[in-house]
């Protein structure tokens, strides 16, 4: 008989928020369990009535935690909730510095991915700019282009003071988590990063780290094989 793992993941190989949660789970050296949601077969699989119940937004990730066998399972939709839950059950290594100051630079740099940039051409977004208003392949292309450099701008004059060899300074936090997979969207979409150095020396100092690497979408058992 297969038990649970202690963890749960809900993800999609390509998307960015998953990826994200992925490689806090990876650095943090945490067992998980996998489950895809594919978020375009079948209408989007996201959209399920089960998967629904579990993360109302209708989006990946959702992180389960069997936390013991005579409690409900804690479910977390939102990756900055997410990390930040797993930094508390999980503290090492720490992903948000305990200095007030510090840490809410930190949710800054993140918050600029993640509310400020990537939900701008989220799935849901650009499908409904398509359905509805009927942009072309060139200008969804385009829009995605734009809030991506857009965020990249903010993110850059938002770390270069404060970067090392990553974001804040020479050990990794919950922003280069947010960064590298907005790097790998950057790349999909052939924006290119070479206006922001501060970012490019982040990511080649994330590449260098295992957990990284692992949590890439090519290294995902939902990566397409051919
Ligand atoms: N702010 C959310 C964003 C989650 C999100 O945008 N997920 C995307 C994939 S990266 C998704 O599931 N999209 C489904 C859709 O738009 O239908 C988080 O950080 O978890």
């Amino acid at each position: 008989m297969s038990t649970a793992k202690e963890f749960v993941l809900y993800s999609y190989f390509r998307s960015s928020a998953s990826y994200r949660v992925r490689i806090a789970l990876e650095l943090k050296s945490i067992d998980y369990e996998y489950r895809t949601i594919h978020l375009l077969n079948n209408g989007g699989e996201q959209h399920g009535a089960d998967y629904t119940k579990l993360n109302p937004s209708r989006e990946v990730p959702t992180l389960i935690h069997n936390v013991a066998a005579s409690s409900a399972p804690i479910v977390l939709g939102q990756s900055v909730a997410i990390i930040d839950y797993l930094d508390r059950v999980a503290p090492v290594p720490h992903l948000f510095p305990e200095s007030a100051h510090q840490r809410a630079l930190v949710l800054q740099a993140c918050e600029i991915i993640n509310s400020g940039s990537q939900p701008l051409h989220n799935l849901r977004v650009l499908k409904k700019l398509v359905d509805d208003f009927k942009i072309s392949e060139d200008q969804k292309t385009e829009w995605t282009r734009h809030w991506i450099r857009y965020g990249f701008e903010a993110f850059e004059a938002a770390v270069k003071s404060h970067s090392g060899k990553f974001s804040f300074g020479d050990a990794v936090t919950a922003a280069d988590c947010f960064l590298i997979p907005q790097l790998a969207n950057a790349d999909r979409f052939q924006v290119s990063t070479a206006p922001y150095p501060t970012l490019e020396k982040i990511r080649s100092n994330c590449e260098k780290i295992p957990a990284f690497a692992k949590a890439s979408p090519a290294q995902q058992t939902d990566f397409p094989k051919t």
